[in-house]
């Protein structure tokens, strides 16, 4: 392309209408920093508290007294922040537009309506004998039932764990286990480009493996109607058991710092953590982010098109947009089923004037032509989204010019499942545009560039991204793991947050992440511990060694690459090879499949055994030519070999 710009201004209707312009930005940032009390109990205004915080903020990252606690003797309820408020002034508009995978399928949720199924479910729980900090797991396809089973544990004050529909048998049965819960919520299938999901299934062979599990109750949510085995005494048809409740369930007061949620996610070791939120901070940073970064105003629809497991879904589906009484749209198909124009014709089917997406989803479908997309209006679009990793310029542009005609301003957010929420994106009124960057910090959020000593790097420069102070939105704990959390993220710079990325630091004092620099791979937006496919490969009793690590990939932003040790007279042949990918995706799940499986006769290691991940890395990218500092390794032919084999092993 000829002449692209590398900045794009504000446009000036969104200078003068934006809920926040570049003046405002520069205030709010001042007054964050400087009277944080005074600023953050003046915002948590927002939402509705049975008594209003007067302790606002007690934070300190050091080890000696390490604590993050936010406005602390708040109480409040989540769901009734998301519904109850909203019924005099709102409750026969749309709370959830559901728009199922088959296109002949969809259906609205008013306020008042969403507000008594979540009762009914609440009720429901509560006569299976969940009580308040009780855990949940929810595995449940994109359909409303999913919000509302997230909420009606918020309105008990259950702790719920919501699992993605996608993850297998074995990733369900460790997180149930690991949180103790006493109750899943499920479906009897789900639905993904036409095919369908053994949801019910998934769940009877993970409590089959699930040794420490403590279920007792099976809750199934009828939703393809499928002919599924009930085992008695266990499983219960949310169909039926609903029927004998009453729909009025009071709200818990609960504590702004209790437990609102557990998502696990992957990182560089062992496995999948659970991230804790709290009641008070998480919802705060979900609604303040939702109306400030996406501009929303009463009335439109919002569609975030990440699915309930992660936590895009969470923060962006359901609590920011009910919190902040919006109309959120939950797609429970795929962006190319039926075909390549789902997402546009949805967008008009629904008139969408908010859309956030993936980059991954972007790079797919621009892969189709600019067709697919014309053939639809889009005119009901005023701004898009990204998020989940870096966007690539190209994508950016093409996102701009194609899906949003030129007309609508794209916000690129930056945030993790520890953050709660987005911590840096430009603010459409206020933040001129560059294509990849996703800008500058929130006002409250205190970005630094360190190098590996730690070093502070000013100006422009590269680092490692790390964060100051706290924000509200912060998650609290690793459930179950206290140490964990400090060590994960406190401990490699001392006093700061460690984020995992790379970042670097613009002119302009524009942020643009690089990507991970920890064992974690970003694989279509999804977070992968390169730990957890090797594990789930050395598994296989063919396996004596395996070493993952991620290479660019056109699509998905980064693929696996997997190097395989074999044990001693096995031989490698096609059908091994499809035997492993089998095994990883029967262990973490689809997502979690390699795309490449060199067979390595030997893995390039230190004279201590470290396996030295750098050296794979470049092999993997085909950067053959700068595999840096190879005098520590134990046997330098192993290089050669797998450098000599690459090519074959793809
Ligand atoms: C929300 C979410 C977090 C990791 C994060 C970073 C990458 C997310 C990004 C981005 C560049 C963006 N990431 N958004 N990188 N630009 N706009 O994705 O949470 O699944 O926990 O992943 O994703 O590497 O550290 P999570």
């Amino acid at each position: 392309m000829t002449d692209q710009p590398d900045v794009y201004p504000v446009p000036s209707e969104w200078a003068q209408r934006a809920r926040m312009n570049a003046h405002g930005y520069e205030t709010a940032r001042t007054s964050a920093r400087e009277t944080p009390e005074a600023f953050w109990s003046e915002q948590a205004r927002r939402l509705d508290w049975m008594t209003a915080p007067t302790r606002i903020k007690d934070v300190s990252f050091d080890k000696a007294d390490f604590r993050i606690r936010w406005f602390e003797d708040g109480v409040l309820n989540v769901a009734w922040n998301c519904l109850d408020r909203h019924l005099e002034t709102r409750g026969d508009e749309t709370a959830i537009i559901w728009e199922g995978d088959d296109p002949d399928q969809s259906g609205r949720l008013s306020y008042r309506e969403l507000h008594r199924e979540v009762c009914r479910m609440a009720n429901v729980l509560k006569g299976q004998g969940v009580a308040k900090g009780d855990r949940v797991t929810i595995y449940l396809p994109m359909i409303p039932a999913a919000a509302v089973a997230m909420l009606a544990c918020a309105r008990i004050g259950a702790v719920h764990s919501v699992v993605f529909g996608g993850f297998s048998p074995d990733s369900l049965a460790g997180r149930i286990e690991d949180c103790g819960s006493k109750v899943v919520i499920t479906a009897d299938e789900g639905r993904r480009g036409g095919k369908r999901v053994p949801l019910k299934a998934n769940v009877d062979a993970a409590l089959e493996k699930a040794a420490g599990a403590i279920v007792e109750t099976v809750l199934i949510v009828s939703h393809t109607n499928a002919d599924i085995p009930i085992v008695e005494g266990r499983d219960v048809r949310y169909g039926e058991a609903k029927h004998g409740v009453s729909d009025d369930c009071p709200c818990e007061p609960m504590n702004a710092e209790d437990p609102l949620f557990i998502l696990y996610t992957s990182g560089s070791t062992g496995k999948p953590k659970g991230v804790l939120h709290t009641t008070g901070g998480y919802l705060f940073w979900a609604a303040w982010t939702h109306e400030l970064v996406f501009d929303y105003r009463p009335g439109e629809v919002f569609w975030c098109t990440a699915d309930v497991g992660w936590v895009t879904g969470h923060s962006y589906c359901v609590y920011g947009p009910l919190a902040n009484g919006a109309t959120t749209l939950m797609f429970e198909g795929v962006p190319n089923w039926p075909d390549h124009s789902r997402f546009w014709r949805i967008i008009d089917k629904h008139q969408v004037e908010i859309f956030y997406t993936a980059p991954t989803a972007l790079r797919a479908l621009m892969r189709e032509g600019d067709g697919p997309v014309k053939a639809t209006s889009r005119a009901s679009l005023r701004l898009l989204g990204s998020v989940g990793e870096p966007i690539n310029p190209e994508a950016w542009r093409w996102y701009h010019e194609v899906v949003g005609e030129g007309r609508c301003p794209i916000v690129d957010t930056w945030w993790q499942t520890e953050t709660g929420g987005v911590l840096v994106s430009p603010l459409p009124g206020a933040t001129h545009l560059k294509p990849g960057s996703a800008t500058k910090p929130l006002p409250g959020v205190e970005l630094e560039l360190v190098d590996a000593d730690g070093m502070v790097l000013e100006g422009a420069v590269s680092g490692n991204l790390v964060i100051t102070d706290s924000w509200p939105g912060q998650m609290r704990t690793v459930w179950g793991d206290h140490q964990r959390f400090f060590d994960t993220y406190f401990s490699a710079y001392p006093g700061k947050y460690f984020t995992g990325d790379g970042c670097r630091r613009d002119e302009d004092g524009y942020y643009w992440i690089t990507g991970r620099v920890d064992d974690v791979i970003n694989v279509s937006g999804h977070r992968m511990g390169t730990a957890e496919v090797e594990s789930a490969l050395v598994l296989h009793e063919a396996v004596a060694e395996a070493a993952v690590v991620g290479f660019p990939h056109e699509i998905k932003g980064q693929g696996i690459y997997a190097y395989v040790t074999l044990n001693v007279g096995v031989e490698p042949t096609e059908a091994l090879r499809k035997d492993l990918i089998a095994q990883v995706r029967r262990e973490i799940g689809p997502i979690a499949a390699p795309d490449v499986i060199q067979w390595a006769p030997g893995l390039p290691k230190t004279r201590s055994g470290k396996i030295m991940r750098r050296i794979l890395r470049k092999i993997a990218e085909n950067e053959v030519g700068a595999l840096g500092d190879t005098s520590t390794l134990a046997d330098p032919a192993v290089v050669d070999d797998l450098v000599r084999n690459r090519a074959a092993g793809r």
